[in-house]
């Protein structure tokens, strides 16, 4: 609460100044960057690279700072200073940009990609246009959509195999309502949780579980305190590089164009990067010790998805065509 009303302080102060200053020119803009990941990991190099291209190509006329690890605050907070243009861009995951921008909670249906390759050809598309218009409405301008692979769970009990084996076990979720719906719907208990706080909640026992990516399960340390990891791959929730529309529209149309295009190779990149991650990850986990199932029969997990589907699109009865068109590949 003091963070965001000494934050917002802070940028009325810097309008202020900059307005006073360098009103009638082209102003120059040095954007302020969240990330919740680690310095060394796909999406921090893909922001990093997507700075440097646009401070290059503007003649640091736009510079920028990406702030690595979450230290600008949890990403349901960051999401609502982005808005406000209290912070300039970000990569956020699609799952909590859904509780504020229903378009996007689309993709954080269990299942709803039939790979990764159907994702990156959904959300490059027409269907990634129509979220990118639902973003747009709520001051959200989408650049680009990074690759985060496939959600599994883990957790320190057991290995899971079976919807049936998530009953009675305390999962942490991120934030958006359909994931308390997911763990619900297998009979476990959801508890939607700061990406922050995961690590210590497994080690203590508040949580047994949780569900993430490879590298995410990797490189917050995760896999040491919850050793099973159980290939479900229920989530394949894409990442928006997301500008403030606030900031975007202070942009003459020449750097929007720059901003564009670094956004679009910068997208590129950390897909490629990602691929490599995802392996190299695995490999690590599995040399630590972690015991990895692969679950072959996903049916019945899909199975058990199908209250959540049914309570999304009763809530959002006018989503339900753009569910389609995504389920269509
Ligand atoms: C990671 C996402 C990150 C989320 C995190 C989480 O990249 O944006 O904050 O999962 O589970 O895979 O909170």
């Amino acid at each position: 609460m003091s963070l965001r009303f000494s934050t917002s302080i802070a940028t009325i102060a810097v309008a202020a100044v900059c307005g006073l200053t360098v009103a009638g020119s082209a102003q120059a803009e040095n954007l302020r960057g969240w990330n919740v990941h680690v310095e060394d990991y796909p999406v921090s190099h893909g922001m990093e690279a997507f700075v440097k291209e646009i401070t290059d190509k503007t003649d640091s006329e736009i510079t920028g700072k990406v702030f690595h690890g979450g230290v600008l605050g949890s990403q349901p907070d960051a999401i609502e200073q982005l808005r406000l243009g209290a912070l300039d861009f970000g990569v956020f995951s699609m799952g909590p940009v859904g509780q504020v921008v229903p378009e996007a909670s689309i993709v954080s249906l269990p299942f709803i990609f039939s790979s990764v390759e159907a994702m990156y050809e959904l959300m490059d598309g027409e269907a990634g246009e129509a979220i990118n218009a639902g973003l747009e409405a709520k001051g959200i301008k989408a650049l680009g959509y990074y690759d985060a692979g496939a959600r599994s769970f883990y957790n320190s009990k057991k290995a899971i195999n079976t919807p049936a084996d998530v009953e009675g076990m305390k999962v942490r979720v991120m934030n958006n309502d359909l994931f308390v719906g997911m763990i619900e719907a297998m009979g476990g208990n959801a508890t939607p949780m700061a990406f922050a706080e995961v690590y210590q909640s497994l080690k203590t026992g508040v949580v047994d579980g949780a569900e993430n990516n490879p590298p995410s399960y990797e490189s917050t340390n995760h896999f040491e305190v919850a050793g099973f990891y159980s290939l479900s791959q229920h989530l394949i929730i894409p990442e928006c590089l997301c500008m403030s529309l606030r900031t975007w529209n202070k942009l003459t149309p020449e750097q929007q164009e720059i901003v564009a295009a670094a956004g679009k190779h910068s997208t590129d990149y950390q897909r490629e990067l990602w691929q490599e991650r995802e392996v190299a990850s695995m490999d690590k986990v599995v040399d630590s010790g972690v015991e990895v199932n692969i679950i072959k029969d996903k049916a019945p997990f899909q199975a058990a998805m199908e209250p959540v589907y049914a309570t999304f699109l009763e809530a959002n009865p006018d989503l339900t065509p753009l569910v389609e068109l995504f389920r269509s590949k």
